[in-house]
Parts: C-alpha cells; sequence; structure tokens
C-alpha cells in the first residue's frame, strides 16, 4: 500500500466515525426523559441527567475535518457539565451551564429546550465572557436573576491565583463576578462585587429592589474552601449595581453544629416570591470519613424583609442517590437554578457530584408545604424522637395510623 492509500483509506475511516458520532449524540439529544414515580412526594426525579459532557456539540470538541483530523481524535475534550443558572425567558427554557473542558478551565454555556425537561441543546457557541482590567482565571456557577429593574443578571464565582501566597500553587481568590444581558446573547461585564471578605462564593442577587437598593445573597468565608469562623449565608444591600459594593454583611442563615451545613452552606438560585414568603434553595455540607457532602435544603424568609428567615424545615430536600454519588467530586448535589412556570410548576436544575446535570420536577404548593410543615432541626437526637412521637400521636389520634381508616 502507498503513503496515499493509507492517507485515503484513514480519511475515509475517519469520516465514517465522525458519521457515527453524530448518530450516537442525535440518538442522546433526542432521547426522551422517564419520570420516575414514587418518591417522597415532595418532588419527582427524571431517570436520566438533562444535560452531560456528551451533549456538548462535537465541533467544540473535535476538528470535524477527515483531512486535518485523519484518525477523528477528540483535540479539546469536555469534562464536566453541571452547576447551570436557569431562567424562562419568551417561552424558553434556558440554562447557563459551567462547562469544564479537560483543561480544567470552567466557562459558560447556554442550552435550550422546549418544555424544560426534553431535547437539552446547547447553543453553536459559548459564551465570550467579557473580561474587568483583572481577568478571570477561572468562572462558574452562574445564578440568573430577572430583577425587577429590566435586566437579566448573572453573578458567578471569579477565580484568580492568590498572590499574597505565590508559592502554595492552589492558592486562589474567590470573589463575585457580574453581567447583565436582554437575551443571553449580549452581555455587559460590571465590575465584581466588593465586599469585607476574603472569600466570596454562591453570591445571589435578589430579584426585587429592597428599599430601593439591590440585595445581594453572600457566603463570606475565611479560606477558599474552608468557612473557617465565617461562612452561613449572608445578606448585604448596594446602591448602585453598576458600581456594586456591599459594606455590611448579616449572616441571616448560619451553619450549625450537627446538622447538614455544619461544615458550610450557601445560597442556590435566586428565590421565589410565594404567598408565604421567599422560597430558597441552599446547598448545606458536612464532612464524614468519605469526604464532603452536598445536600439540598429549602427555607423561606419574609417577603418585605427578605433577610429574616421565618422556616427552616429539618434536613435535606434532595440527596445525592444513585449514580449522582459518583463523579470528580463524589456526593455532591448542587443547584444553582430553577424555574417556576405560571402553572406553579417548579423545575429544580441540578447537578451531581460536580459531572452532570438532572432535573427534578415539583411545585410552588407543594415545596411551600413542605417547607412550612416540616419542623425545624431539633438539634438532639432526644428533640427528634419527641418530634416523630409528637407524629406518631396525631397520627393514632386522627384515626389514620397505619394508613389504615379504620
Ligand atoms: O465541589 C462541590 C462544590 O464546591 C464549591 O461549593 P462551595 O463553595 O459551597 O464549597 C463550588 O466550587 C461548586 O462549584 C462545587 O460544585
Amino acid at each position: 500500500m502507498t503513503s496515499a492509500d493509507l492517507t485515503a483509506s484513514t480519511t475515509t475511516e475517519a469520516a465514517d466515525r465522525f458519521r457515527a458520532l453524530r448518530r450516537e449524540q442525535d440518538a442522546l439529544l433526542s432521547r426522551r426523559n422517564e419520570r420516575v414515580e414514587g418518591g417522597n412526594g415532595i418532588y419527582h426525579r427524571f431517570r436520566y441527567p438533562v444535560l452531560t459532557a456528551a451533549h456538548t456539540p462535537l465541533a467544540w470538541r473535535y476538528d470535524l475535518s477527515p483531512v486535518t483530523n485523519p484518525f477523528a481524535l477528540e483535540r479539546m475534550g469536555i469534562n464536566a457539565v453541571f452547576n447551570p443558572g436557569a431562567i424562562k425567558l419568551d417561552g424558553r427554557y434556558l440554562m447557563v451551564a459551567r462547562v469544564e473542558g479537560a483543561d480544567r478551565k470552567s466557562f459558560f454555556a447556554v442550552a435550550e429546550s422546549a418544555d424544560g425537561i426534553d431535547g437539552w441543546r446547547f447553543w453553536d457557541y459559548p459564551v465570550r465572557l467579557p473580561q474587568t482590567d483583572d481577568p478571570d482565571v477561572n468562572v462558574y456557577d452562574m445564578r440568573l436573576t430577572a430583577h425587577e429593574d429590566g435586566w437579566i443578571y448573572g453573578v458567578f464565582c471569579t477565580e484568580r491565583k492568590d498572590w499574597r501566597n505565590p508559592q502554595d500553587l492552589s492558592a486562589a481568590v474567590a470573589q463575585a463576578g457580574i453581567i447583565r444581558t436582554h437575551d443571553l446573547v449580549t452581555w455587559e461585564r460590571l465590575p465584581d462585587l466588593v465586599t469585607r471578605s476574603e472569600q466570596q462564593r454562591n453570591v445571589v442577587l435578589h430579584p426585587e429592589f429592597v428599599g430601593g437598593r439591590y440585595g445581594f445573597y453572600t457566603r463570606p468565608q475565611d479560606g477558599f474552601i474552608e468557612a473557617g469562623s465565617g461562612g452561613g449565608i449572608g445578606w448585604g444591600l448596594c446602591d448602585d449595581i453598576t458600581r456594586p459594593i456591599v459594606l455590611e454583611q448579616r449572616v441571616i442563615e448560619p451553619r450549625r453544629y450537627h446538622t447538614i451545613t455544619e461544615s458550610k452552606n450557601g445560597q442556590g438560585p435566586p428565590p421565589l416570591r410565594t404567598e408565604k414568603g421567599w422560597l430558597h434553595l441552599a446547598h448545606g455540607v458536612r464532612n464524614t470519613a468519605a469526604g464532603l457532602r452536598y445536600v439540598l435544603y429549602l427555607f423561606v424568609s419574609d417577603l418585605e424583609s427578605p433577610w429574616v428567615v421565618t422556616h427552616r424545615p429539618g434536613g435535606y430536600l434532595i440527596a445525592p442517590e444513585g449514580e449522582e454519588r459518583v463523579g470528580d467530586v463524589s456526593n455532591v448535589v448542587f443547584s444553582c437554578g430553577w424555574i417556576a412556570d405560571d402553572d406553579g410548576r417548579v423545575l429544580i436544575y441540578y447537578a451531581s457530584s460536580d459531572t452532570r446535570i438532572h432535573v427534578a420536577e415539583s411545585s410552588v404548593a407543594r415545596l411551600l408545604d413542605y417547607a412550612v410543615s416540616t419542623p425545624e432541626d431539633p438539634h438532639t437526637s432526644a428533640g427528634s424522637v419527641e418530634q416523630r412521637w409528637e407524629l406518631i400521636e396525631r397520627n393514632r389520634a386522627n384515626r389514620g395510623w397505619d394508613g389504615d381508616e379504620r
């Protein structure tokens, strides 16, 4: 065989492989999801993740020319797709996902679905994020807030090397970057949020003005990973979003000993306005012999004073289950986005183990009922048993004992 023959056969093989890759991806993108029945009645999971690395367009990963890529090799791999912000805009369900390349760099990309469950597809290009004078090294976890001022804001984590500690190559500073848009296509970058905290992650813009000011949920921490003496979900106000400064942060949802928030916690998506208050989704973290475990939980705050928490159902709403428990950072569920439809349906977009995105379906009515009727964590085992006795006795008195109506 001559080298020309070899080249011709490799080129044909490459073209065949690209066709096979396309078929495989088309099958993945058109697969219908299945609601998992049963469960706890608060929400339903769906069988398949809605977005994964395999959902990213082939053109982002492959040089699709059999001539310049004769072995049809993946040139620039994608490692994971997770922690998306979410919004419904002009009837379209949209996520801004955190896409992480094989090079460990995260970036943002918009994906769209007609019904919020099926058919999620990425737009053709990832987002070209405008930079400030101090370029981001890594960006992730965008929360989208449709604010009453008319803009859609994206608040995300911007990470840069901590030059106060040049020898430590993992020393980083996390702060909140801010962009805004009307269409998720054209983005305007604003200055990063200024607070008095060394580290900020999980910063979220409240959707309404509070006393004419912008409200931010923050997460003041001492260290990049460890909460140290800080942590908890904070709240602060800012006068001018184009010069965003929050001078005072008060912790409104502290982390607590021997609860799901013992190590740290953080606001998830922007809260939803409901008749009983602002409904919040957050993540709580505790340490275990197997490492950190991240779960999702709800709380409710006052409509007029969003910094006043009124209901704290004890325990978690969603904990990692099955394949969700395994991934790049195992035993993690994390959410930056949910969508409340006009009919009250709520779609919770959550990522598992920093690897893939799932959806869970519920409603405002169900989530609120759970949030206001579930007792608070009593902080002791004895207290927990008392809560269960109280429930059992109420059931017996109601003759609903054991599901038997008698
Ligand atoms: O790896 C789990 C999560 O860790 C961080 O969250 P937190 O700041 O609360 O610890 C974030 O980096 C998040 O992206 C990640 O999913």
